[in-house]
């Protein structure tokens, strides 16, 4: 009787213990449905980073189900009454090369894997179209706690009684490669657009040029992705893409109002 009782207290350890890598997964199979995975991807390069974010979810998947099961089956196997000895070991060679050059190998088939992705977006800055990393549609400023804009006058210049400058909003083109300068006036921000998968920290003291393309007009969230003080939770922004058309009609009414009078 006693032994009966000892068997189904393991059964039920091994199965309470089952379910965690069990509820682990199925979460990740239905968080598309629950709507709990990705917003849609609105930018060129934004597939690129995706697929980087799936090859590394297998690999985790993989060692994730595998050593769980492992530990499962221990669970069950070794919770029997048994009165052996434990066994002393003081290490085995071959298996500590082992489980030290697989991940070695993985690390090193992730990082050149990212590397197209990552010179994509950090590297491949439009040499020609309407905007270049010398003439950029215009300059992003970061700080405690806003974004503020700034589009230059007719002729480039970003200094000046024709700037526009616009808080929080961004507007820029669709299907237009934008380039465009990041600066922050104080602290450490980052400049962050889910649905372009675009991530990149605006440091205090430097210029970061930052490009991408907008493949759908709509308004999308623009958020500050570092810590950046009490009011970080503010620095909520819109990024309006406008069609082509659309924008330039906006940006021209935009420099008309500088001078518009009642
Ligand atoms: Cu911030």
């Amino acid at each position: 009787m006693a032994g009966l009782k000892h068997f189904l207290l393991r059964v039920l350890t091994t199965l309470l213990l089952l379910a965690v890598p069990v509820l682990g997964v199925w979460t990740f199979v239905k968080a598309e449905e629950w709507g709990l995975w990705f917003p849609p991807i609105v930018s060129s390069y934004g597939a690129g980073i995706d697929n980087l974010f799936y090859v590394i979810l297998w690999m985790v998947t993989v060692t994730f189900v595998g050593t769980e099961l492992l530990l499962v089956w221990f669970v069950f196997r070794y919770s029997k009454r048994d009165p052996t000895r434990a066994v002393y070991t003081h290490g085995n060679h071959t298996l500590e090369l082992v489980w030290t050059a697989i991940p070695a190998l993985l690390m090193i088939f992730v990082a050149f894997s990212q590397m197209e992705a990552w010179s994509d977006v950090k590297l491949n800055f439009p040499e020609e179209g309407p905007y270049t990393v010398e003439k950029p549609l215009m300059e992003v400023y970061a700080s405690q706690f806003d974004w503020r804009v700034r589009y230059p006058d007719a002729q480039g210049n970003f200094q000046g009684a024709d700037v526009i400058e616009v808080p929080y909003d961004i507007t820029v083109p669709a299907d237009t490669k934008v380039v465009f300068r990041l600066k922050s006036r104080d602290v450490l921000h980052s400049f962050f657009v889910p649905v372009f998968r675009l991530k990149q920290d605006a440091v205090p003291g430097m210029e970061i040029p930052v490009w991408f393309e907008a493949t759908q007009p709509g308004d999308y969230d623009l958020i500050c992705a570092e810590l950046c003080g009490w009011g970080h939770y503010k620095m909520a922004g819109r990024i309006h893409v406008l069609p082509k058309d659309e924008f330039d009609t906006w940006l021209a009414a935009k420099r008309a109002a500088l001078y518009a009078t009642e």
